[in-house]
């Protein structure tokens, strides 16, 4: 019995090369077909392989170009992603390098530091240095802003940040955060009256570092996560960079990020709700009875990353045991409330617009609720409502 031929490949209309097989009859090879499939797919492979996103670096000099009054903030966003980098790797290798732990000493807010809060911290207070940008520089792990005699703190800026926010969850592997905020600082910060002697001079420092957030020329975070994000504003709305770890440079991810006008989701410590306000604990009723649901990480970055990109609502409110909540107004709040407004969110203490505080104190605490529009203003229509009724 005769062998059937197997079957010819079929042809689209590409020209053919036609050839005889093991069987002697003409069969069209596939051949031709493939290399112009190949051509055609590889030519678009290639395309997309060079179509990459914007880099940090490409981003910041475009900004230069199109807001020139921002230009003198590069060296400090460089130097943040770099720091951020540093700090990913040392986060990512924590387990590994024996970074995990306590490193035995404690704040001046009375909490417990880890080993990598104290390391970031000078990562981020390092690499910030050496921009000659800034004149202070405050953080959840100084207890005063760090004004010292050095000639690289001679700039006009003041930066305040959390090196490592959320660093209580490091251990089991859960989402940290850097989050940073920068302000001009009103005079040279340790330029004064010829007689001022050092104290008197570091005051003045302090002094500035205690400006509303509304006084914020750029403010952000470095998301320590399944990937490693950088949200941005310098003012012009919020972009979002992820860390490309093939060729280890933030790349723009997300561009012009809008917060929902509505979301599907709460956040907060609910096991606090018997010392919440009634106002709020209607409201988390609201809620539930609209079907919303509950997520909570307990480290800010990444809950207010998931509120920024989902919308919904996150709080850190204020309750019997601790009127004024947790989260500090300087490192915290004040970037978090520029980042939401930036991206057409709102950020409360339930009483006053978060961006318009004076702070009083540098590791000053303030309530915060923050998200899509829609979701807290109805909080706030709560809140106003309840007033009225108070008359
Ligand atoms: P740690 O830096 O001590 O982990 O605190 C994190 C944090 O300041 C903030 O990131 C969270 O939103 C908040 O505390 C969580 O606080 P609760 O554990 O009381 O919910």
């Amino acid at each position: 019995m005769a062998k059937q031929a197997p079957h010819a490949f079929v042809s689209l209309g590409a020209p053919k090369l036609r050839s005889t097989n093991i069987w002697g009859r003409v069969s069209v090879s596939v051949l031709p077909l493939e290399t112009r499939h190949q051509r055609r797919f590889g030519a678009v492979r290639l395309r997309a392989a060079l179509d990459l996103p914007m880099t940090l670096g490409q981003w910041v000099l475009q900004q230069e170009r199109q807001h020139p009054e921002t230009a003198d903030l590069a060296p400090l966003i460089t130097a943040t992603a770099t720091a951020g980098k540093q700090i990913a790797s040392l986060v990512a290798r924590a387990g590994v390098s024996n970074l995990t732990g306590l490193q035995g000493s404690v704040n001046v807010q009375g909490e417990e530091q880890k080993k990598l809060d104290v390391l970031t911290n000078e990562v981020l207070k390092n690499a910030l240095r050496s921009t000659g940008k800034l004149g202070v520089l405050a953080s959840e792990e100084e207890n005063e802003p760090v004004s010292l005699m050095e000639e690289a703190y001679t700039g006009d800026f003041i930066a305040a940040f959390d090196p490592l926010d959320g660093s209580s969850n490091l251990d089991a592997a859960i989402a940290t955060g850097t989050i940073f905020g920068v302000m001009r600082s009103g005079e040279h910060c340790l330029t004064g009256p010829e007689d001022a002697d050092i104290s008197q001079r570091q005051m003045q420092c302090l002094v500035q570092t205690l400006q509303p957030g509304a006084n914020l020329v750029a403010a952000g975070y470095i998301l320590y996560s399944s990937s490693v994000i950088f949200m941005l504003s310098i003012g012009h709305g919020v972009q979002g960079f992820s860390l490309d770890p093939a060729i280890g440079e933030f790349v723009l991810t997300h561009p012009d990020v809008r917060v929902p006008e509505r979301g599907k989701i709460y956040s907060f410590n609910e096991a606090n709700s018997d010392n919440w306000d009634p106002v709020l604990q209607e409201y988390i009723r609201s809620m539930k009875k609209k079907g919303y649901s509950s997520r909570y990480i307990g480290s800010l970055v990444g809950d207010v990353h998931r509120t920024l990109i989902y919308g919904g609502v996150f709080g850190y409110p204020g309750d019997k045991k601790n009127p004024n909540g947790k989260l500090r107004l300087l490192y915290e709040c004040a970037p978090m409330a520029y980042l939401m407004e930036q991206a057409g969110g709102i950020a409360t203490t339930g009483k006053q617009r978060i961006l318009d505080i004076v702070p009083r104190d540098v590791h000053q605490r303030e309530p915060f609720i923050c998200g899509s529009p829609r979701d807290v203003e109805d909080l706030l229509k709560i809140y106003q409502g309840s007033m009225a009724m108070r008359g």
